[in-house]
């Protein structure tokens, strides 16, 4: 048998999970600083969540079958969607608005996979029912504040900010359909990965004539929010909008993290507004999250429309770039006290002492099969205890036991009351 996990999937050894489980902290913790609470829904879901038909890579990497009841499922790629159903499920009933967050494991499948993985975990953050930047500036400053815990600063992450509404304007004042908008910011998007000539290609297949294109590629390369709003008008949505969050976000004193780029539009189809994706300013990895508003989701699936937005920040560029600055902690098994039987005779006394001590709440390891003085003393080391407690012949039958402070060598006999 092949021993190893799936293609592109991972094992958790304890010293992976202890680092995940570091990073997974950190996102719960931040989420409570804002006051996010958190929600989970299934791995498996109809695969109709997620067949939009815009051009995504995420639809078109779709991990999807058919289970024995005939029913097409798929491992979910994004949480949004899942979310979007529970808001839906509850109707009306719901207090709005609401900042809900959740950790998934996302799943994608390539035929082509060049080593790449095909899970990871996304925190996500979202806010529904706050149509105003408001609900931006909030999520981006949950965004810098867990950069911040974990030593990253303004030198080493930028927050690029844009808003599809500029694009949108661009395209209406073509006289272009508005249910070209999803797919023609999708081809956008894939600028960066694909020839020119490709996105254009796909351009013309929607309709979209080559000045046109121009016009997108021109404004895209601007360099500042006023260039924009002087060639699309100062009177837009997407200018007005943009211009609020970065003076919201001087009030969170997040302003230092954020820069305005014309060429961001994201890959998803449904975005509306705003959209921001973190980068390191190195330039060297992919982005470490990405986000944006979607206002328009809900109608997607039947149901009545609530503002939202919201972010994924996936696990893995995260890690490289913390481990590429040196910010990931040594994180050691940690045990309080390793309790040791020296002799067969005093198994059923130490383990009635773990039972005490375990009582205390304290994280006990005793030893099960008889081992040599020795071994306990590199057990003890290896697993990271505080303490040794011994219990041997003499010293247990006038009621002490031996405790041994790893940290400093000093022993001391102590009775059980003062254990
Ligand atoms: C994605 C979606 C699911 C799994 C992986 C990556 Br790995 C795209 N962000």
């Amino acid at each position: 048998m092949n021993l190893s996990p799936p293609r592109g999937t991972r094992d958790f050894f304890p010293e992976e999970l202890r680092y995940r489980n570091w990073l997974f902290g950190h996102f719960r913790e931040v989420a409570r600083l804002f006051a996010f609470e958190e929600y989970d829904a299934p791995v498996v879901e109809s695969e109709e969540l997620y067949t939009r038909k815009a051009g995504e890579e995420i639809v078109d990497q779709l991990y999807s079958f058919q289970d024995k009841g005939g029913r097409k499922l798929a491992l979910r790629p994004e949480m949004t969607p899942s979310l979007s159903r529970l808001v839906l499920q509850k109707g009306g009933s719901l207090a709005l608005p609401l900042k809900w967050f959740s950790i998934p494991q996302c799943w994608r499948y390539e035929r082509m996979t060049r080593g790449r993985r095909r899970e990871h975990y996304q925190w996500n953050i979202d806010v529904f029912g706050v149509g105003e930047v408001t609900a931006e500036a909030e999520i981006l400053s949950v965004l810098t504040t867990f950069f911040s815990r974990l030593g990253l600063t303004p030198d080493d992450v930028v927050v690029k900010i844009s808003s599809r509404k500029i694009l949108e304007t661009v395209l209406a004042e073509a006289g272009i359909a508005d249910d070209r908008f999803a797919p023609v910011c999708v081809l956008i998007d894939k600028l960066e990965k694909m020839p020119r000539e490709a996105v254009e290609a796909g351009m013309a297949e929607l309709g979209v004539a080559a000045d046109v294109i121009d016009r997108i590629l021109q404004i895209a390369s601007m360099d500042s929010l006023d260039a924009v709003a002087a060639s699309i008008g100062e009177d837009n949505d997407g200018v007005r909008e943009l211009g609020q969050l970065l003076t919201q976000a001087e009030s969170y004193g997040i302003g230092q993290w954020l820069r305005f780029d014309a060429s961001l539009v994201r890959g998803l189809a449904y975005y509306t507004g705003i959209v921001f994706e973190a980068a390191d300013t190195g330039a060297q990895l992919r982005a470490i999250c990405g986000g944006g508003r979607y206002d328009r989701l809900l109608s997607s699936f039947g149901g009545k429309d609530i503002p939202a937005c919201g972010f994924g920040f996936g696990d893995a560029v995260i890690t490289e770039l913390l481990k590429d600055k040196g910010l990931l902690p040594q994180l050691d098994q940690q045990v309080d006290d390793v309790v040791f039987p020296f002799g067969a005779e005093l198994r059923q006394p130490a383990a009635e002492v773990a039972s005490r001590l375990r009582s205390q709440g304290r994280s006990v390891d005793l030893v099960l099969e008889d081992k040599k003085m020795k071994w306990a003393f590199r057990h003890a080391d290896q697993v990271g205890a505080s303490r040794l407690v011994l219990l041997a012949p003499e010293e247990w039958s006038r009621g002490l036991v031996r405790v041994h402070d790893m940290a400093t060598s000093e022993e001391r006999d102590l009775i059980l009351a003062d254990l």
